[in-house]
């Protein structure tokens, strides 16, 4: 391969179009009509899409601009891989980014339509499960507007997380068709397709110089075809490219097929090829082993790897020495760190770079990001299947473990005990290849996403290569974008705090500080409440659409939403709920407070026990509100399909914040920090990024309780959680009230299961034990909130502290001290 020229950067390589009220009006119109096809009266679905174009035209020139003064020979460039981003919508979001509020509502009133009414037709791109694809999003963000020339790969999923509705109190699953109506927002680039190879076996024979090579020969190529979605920065003009590959069969494996005259075949293989991208796996935890995720995780590793480098190449790039001075590949979790292997073999295989050299170059420009301490999500593949599916990536793999375990042992001669640790491969009645312990060997930086986690994963998990390798670990708080999460989703609040602050906050949260004097404020305060309220109401709204339950603003509003899981202790929640149930019914009503607890969450549609949970708070929730005895002191809600588009109603309207995972459990959480950015007060333990929520804002701002993590795994051994029901009268209520039947009259034993678990000795979450612990931080919770004046400076104070918790600051962290680009 030739190197391209380098491009040399004209000023403009687009210009702009003009973005005023008329002349997007006129192209809302002419979008509408002559590109669509759609007259006036048509649904307002295509209304949204006529306006979605005509935003994507003004970010084009940004986009071109952006991309040609970064694409100068020797400018370093990151890439953030990951198989999820959970972007949720894009149009207010570029609305925003770009300034262009105003004449957006002007185009859109000529159709007599409001911007709100618009942006809500447009599907969530759900391109992850939970905390760690919105996490990506959010860096994705971040990037765009400190104008980091940062590229994110990831996959073109067909169908995204499913869809959660609920029937008789259960979790049912939809597919999520999100592309049904077609996405404005990518650009296809099929001038950028690569191939990825699977199957087939590998051959050695010596190159002309007598040097030992390896071919990967017979393989089934699928085609990678990359879809462009543009990431704006918020007003600097900058716009970074999210780049997701979609499969697709090459054209010669059909035609093959189809002149040997067996077309069913040719589609089956077709099929087989696209269904790579077809869907994102739903479970956010425990990995199930499945073959069609390692394709999947290959695809996104092979394709961004090969484009990377064409990218650097056609930058005037050509000695591949210094490849690593000019890219870094931040892996997010596991999941893609296949990448290290795949960097291995193109550089030896397709460079013909010698070994020393080529990993050389890998390992200074790999870098790992873990997401969680718990053993079961620890990925693991079979050696068999690798050997199938990627025979080349596992010689390549044995031989990286060759070499490493020859430098563990120089350093520990005779410790066998230790080898057998480190090693790459998990010996045992099935051979594993251990994906982290690759991921370590294989890149410059480690890191954790919370102050806890990343110290709980240097002192256990990966303690013996903290030993041989101090200087790679570190920590990385996590963040979310202030601009999403409070510019876009609290608009009333947002323009509270610009009026008294001015509107450099948005892009330097830090300055939320300035907030602090006004807590004191009672005109400051009589505004902050209104702005909640407000909040509050539209989530009502929500709630009474969704639920069918009315909840009145007035009250506490008391909320946990995240995926549902065991260690996170949603149960813990529910079983206060029939505390306090308990206390209505028999009147022990001295210090309460009237409350709306809301739950929302996906169960992964294999975790029996998390779906029964669900079926557990909707039936609480049945019977509480339709109890009279309870008369409006308490109302349950458990809201369907939580997505990133609920939490941007959901936190503004937040009063208290459960984070009331296992400690030790929650890597850092980023849920608690979107609460608390939006005035919500935290309920929770000393767990992952809360204990930095603490430290910011101070104990008399927040409601700790619970074990914390040494103190959890001290008890283990000796746990007992009968002993508890013993010593509390009042959590023998709730056990009493819940195995009698009370929440399941016409489903008898459906909650055996979970009052087995909360009351089994070997209950890792010990739900039990911080019972008391939670009731009594509950108990102040509802005394703080009794007190108006008191609460309203704690929830001032909550989002004035919340500065640190900006994705801005993280991705300035991950650049001071691991990417390094300019
Ligand atoms: C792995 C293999 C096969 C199939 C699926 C998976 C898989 C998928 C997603 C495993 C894990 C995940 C997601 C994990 C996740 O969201 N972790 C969360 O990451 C957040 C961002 O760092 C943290 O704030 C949360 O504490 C952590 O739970």
């Amino acid at each position: 391969m030739s190197a391209n020229k380098p491009v040399t950067p004209p000023q403009l390589v687009l210009e702009p179009l003009p973005a005023g009220g008329e002349v997007l009006t006129q192209d809302v119109e002419r979008y509408q009509l002559y590109h669509l096809g759609r007259m006036q009266g048509c649904p307002p679905v295509y209304t949204y899409q006529a306006l979605a174009w005509t935003l994507r035209d003004r970010l084009m020139s940004d986009w071109m601009n952006t991309y040609f003064v970064r694409d100068q020979p020797g400018k370093r460039r990151g890439y953030y891989l990951s198989l999820e981003f959970l972007i949720g919508r894009a149009l207010s979001n570029h609305v925003l980014n770009l300034g262009l509020d105003a004449a957006a509502r002007e185009a859109l009133h000529s159709f007599g339509q409001s911007l709100e009414t618009v942006a809500e037709l447009e599907p969530d791109a759900g391109l992850g499960n939970g905390g760690l694809g919105r996490l990506a999003a959010c860096f994705m963000d971040s990037c765009a507007t400190l104008n980091l020339p940062v590229m994110g790969y990831g996959l073109h999923y067909q169908y995204g997380m499913f869809r959660q509705h609920i029937e008789n109190g259960y979790q049912i699953e939809d597919p999520d068709n999100w592309l049904r109506d077609g996405n404005p927002w990518e650009v296809e680039r099929s001038e950028f397709t690569c191939r990825v190879p699977f199957g087939g076996h590998t051959e050695h024979y010596y190159d002309k110089a007598g040097i030992p090579r390896a071919r990967w020969a017979d393989t089934s190529d699928v085609l990678a075809v990359p879809y462009d979605m543009p990431i704006s920065g918020y007003r600097n003009r900058a716009v970074n490219t999210l780049r997701l590959w979609k499969a697709a069969a090459t054209d010669e494996f059909d035609l093959d097929e189809f002149n040997a005259g067996s077309y069913s075949e040719a589609v089956q293989a077709k099929n087989h090829a696209e269904h790579i991208s077809m869907v994102l796996y739903p479970n956010d935890s425990s990995e199930n082993g499945k073959e069609l995720r390692l394709r999947q995780q290959y695809f996104l590793a092979s394709a961004s790897l090969q484009d990377a480098m064409r990218q650097w190449r056609a930058a005037g790039n050509s000695d591949l020495s210094k490849f690593a001075e000019h890219n870094v590949f931040q892996m997010n979790d596991t999941h893609p760190t296949i990448a290290v292997a795949e960097l291995m073999r193109l550089l030896l295989d397709r460079e013909g770079m010698l070994w020393d050299e080529a990993w050389a170059v890998t390992s200074r420009c790999m870098a790992y990001t873990n997401h969680t301490l718990l053993p079961e999500a620890l990925e693991r593949w079979p050696v068999t299947l690798f050997e199938r599916l990627l025979p080349r990536l596992l010689e390549i793999i044995y031989e990286i473990n060759a070499r490493f375990l020859r430098e563990v042992s120089l350093k520990w001669p005779g410790d066998s005990d230790r080898q057998r640790r480190m090693s790459l491969i998990e010996e045992g009645a099935v051979r594993q290849v251990r994906m982290a312990w690759l991921a370590i060997v294989g890149s410059f930086s480690v890191n954790g996403v919370a102050a806890l986690h990343s110290r709980l994963l240097q002192e256990g998990l990966f303690r013996d290569f903290v030993e041989l390798w101090p200087e790679k670990f570190n920590n990385k708080t996590n963040g979310v974008t202030p601009r999403r999460w409070v510019a876009h989703a609290n608009p009333g609040m947002t323009a509270l705090i610009t009026r008294q602050i001015g509107e450099d906050w948005i892009a330097d949260l830090s300055q939320l500080e300035k907030l602090k004097p006004l807590a004191g404020q009672p005109a400051f305060h009589a505004e902050w409440r209104a702005a909640k309220r407000a909040n509050k109401e539209r989530l009502t709204a929500l709630v009474k659409a969704e639920c069918g339950v009315t909840f009145d603003p007035e009250v506490l509003f008391d909320v946990q939403v995240k995926r549902i899981h065991e260690y996170k202790r949603q149960l813990l929640n529910v079983l206060h709920v029939i505390h306090l149930y308990n206390r209505i019914k028999h009147g022990r009503l001295e210090g309460w407070a009237d409350r709306c607890v809301l739950i929302g969450g996906k169960a992964a549609p294999g975790y029996v026990m998390a779906k029964r949970i669900i079926k557990l708070i909707n039936n609480v929730a049945d019977v509480v509100n339709s109890d009279p005895a309870v008369n409006g002191r308490l109302k349950v809600a458990f809201l369907p399909n939580y997505r990133v588009t609920s939490m941007e109603i959901i936190a503004p309207a937040t009063d208290l914040s459960e984070q009331i995972s296992t400690a030790g459990k929650e890597a850092s959480g980023t849920g608690n920090m979107k609460f608390m950015m939006n005035g919500a007060v935290t309920i929770g333990t000393y767990d992952g990024a809360n204990i930095e929520i603490l430290d910011a804002v101070g104990e008399d701002n927040f409601f700790l309780f619970g074990l914390k993590a040494e103190e959890v795994e001290a008890l283990r051994s000796r746990y007992q959680p009968l002993a508890y029901i013993e010593r509390d009268p009042e959590l023998r209520e709730v056990i009493d009230l819940l195995a009698s039947g009370h929440f399941n009259a016409c489903e008898p034993g459906i909650f055996d299961m979970i009052l087995a678990s909360v009351t089994s000795p070997h209950d890792p979450w010990m739900v039990l034990a911080d019972f008391r612990g939670y009731v009594e931080a509950q108990e102040k919770v509802a005394e703080a909130w009794q007190d108006r004046e008191r609460w309203t400076r704690m929830s001032i104070l909550n989002t004035a502290s919340s500065g640190f918790f900006s994705t801005d600051r993280t991705m300035l962290e991950y650049n001071d001290d691991i990417w390094k680009l300019k």
